[in-house]
């Protein structure tokens, strides 16, 4: 016998309708979005010009990451050619600095446009691809785009997916009780958010009166390495998912800078004033397959945001065909010459293969 007493079907169901009756309450009928106050934000207005040097500067970044994998200056390669549009409007848009005042960022490994836009020496992804000791990230001892700089709240990404969701929830705790307008920023992909990880941080979000300051993103490229979206998801949007937490959530197209650049003025602007978490799930492309190690070739098949911004640009009159080219050839010539420095940098000393794998003492 349970501590309830025997469970007749009609005690059942005035439990459930109890039960549905408390979600009901505090739950606001459609969820989808920002609440109104928040939308139509105009400020900070978006300075196109910037965000295409910062998407230009990040494309020629991953395309000399994928050639060093052929001209045997690097290993494994992964990175986020496809991802520009979104993740530049989102690096521009950060809080950065350290400590709980500022936005702490858990990184997935195509993110490197956010830190691009964010002001990132773009060399420095260039020595964690070499594994060189000048690797201010990792030593030489992670994989590309696996950033961790602890003056920009960049909390060191791992390469078992989807364990930022998890972690996440941790930083916003400390902004929740430190106050201030600072947040979380966590993203990963469309196929880790099947996995347990993502939804034990909607759990922790989302728990009445302590609510939690998090952006999380969900960056839907339809692929998880060789595995298509639709074989992983039955639900779609994923970011529906959020609804039964009471997240608010919505879409945007991760290719158009401009729209997103709209979507992030204004979740954040929630996030930040409201201190309540947010899902976004970003539609955006994969422009080299999964990694290097199913061959890293461009492929023709999808949306590039970097062309479509081009020709947008150069239809409004903002920056010409030749411009645009002008300005990647420029990237391009200055990382090939950074590249040939580079590799004259000291490799990691073998004594050192331990450092930093525990807590060191003082
Ligand atoms: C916990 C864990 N399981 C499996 C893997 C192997 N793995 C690496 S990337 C990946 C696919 C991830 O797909 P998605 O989350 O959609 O991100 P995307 O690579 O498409 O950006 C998998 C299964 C891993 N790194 N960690
Ligand atoms: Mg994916």
């Amino acid at each position: 016998m349970s501590n309830r007493g025997p469970s007749t079907p009609s005690s059942i169901k005035g439990r459930l309708r109890a039960l549905e009756g408390g979600r009901r309450e505090n739950e606001t009928p459609d969820l989808r979005g920002v609440p109104s106050t928040y939308r139509g934000l105009a400020e900070p207005a978006m300075d196109k010009r910037l965000v295409h040097r910062m998407m230009a500067k990040s494309r020629v970044l991953e395309e000399r990451l994928v050639q060093m994998t052929r001209s045997g200056d690097g290993y494994f390669w992964i990175g986020g050619p496809g991802e520009e549009a979104f993740n530049v409007c989102l690096g521009l848009l950060v809080k950065k600095g350290q400590g709980p005042e500022f936005d702490y960022l858990h990184l997935h490994y195509r993110s490197s446009a956010i830190l691009v836009a964010m002001g990132m020496d773009v060399a420095d992804a260039l020595r964690q691809m070499a594994s060189k000791a000048t690797d201010p990230f990792s030593g030489g001892r992670n994989f590309v785009n696996h950033y961790a700089i602890k003056e920009w709240n960049v909390v060191p990404g791992a390469s078992t997916i989807e364990t930022q969701y998890a972690i996440a929830p941790g930083t916003a705790l400390a902004q929740l009780r430190h106050g201030g307008d600072g947040i979380t920023i966590v993203n990963g992909g469309d196929a880790g958010a099947a996995e347990g990880d993502f939804s034990t941080c909607l759990n922790w979000v989302s728990r009445p009166g302590r609510e939690l300051p998090v952006l999380i993103l969900v960056m839907n490229n339809d692929w998880g390495i060789s595995t298509a979206g639709h074989e992983t998801h039955g639900e779609q949007p994923i970011a529906r998912r959020a609804e039964p937490y009471g997240i608010r959530w919505d879409t945007v197209d991760g290719n158009d800078p401009v729209a997103s650049w709209k979507k992030l003025i204004e979740v954040l602007a929630y996030i930040r004033k409201e201190r309540k978490p947010f899902c976004l799930e970003v539609a955006v492309s994969r422009l080299h397959g999964h990694s290097s190690s199913s061959g890293g070739a461009r492929v023709t098949d999808e949306t590039d945001c970097m062309v479509e911004f081009e020709a947008r640009l150069a239809q409004e009159g903002v920056l010409s065909a030749a411009e645009s080219k002008k300005i990647r050839e420029g990237y391009a010539k200055a990382l090939a010459e950074t590249l040939l420095k580079i590799r004259e940098e000291p490799d990691p000393d073998p004594s050192m293969v331990h450092d930093h794998t525990f807590q060191e003492e003082g």
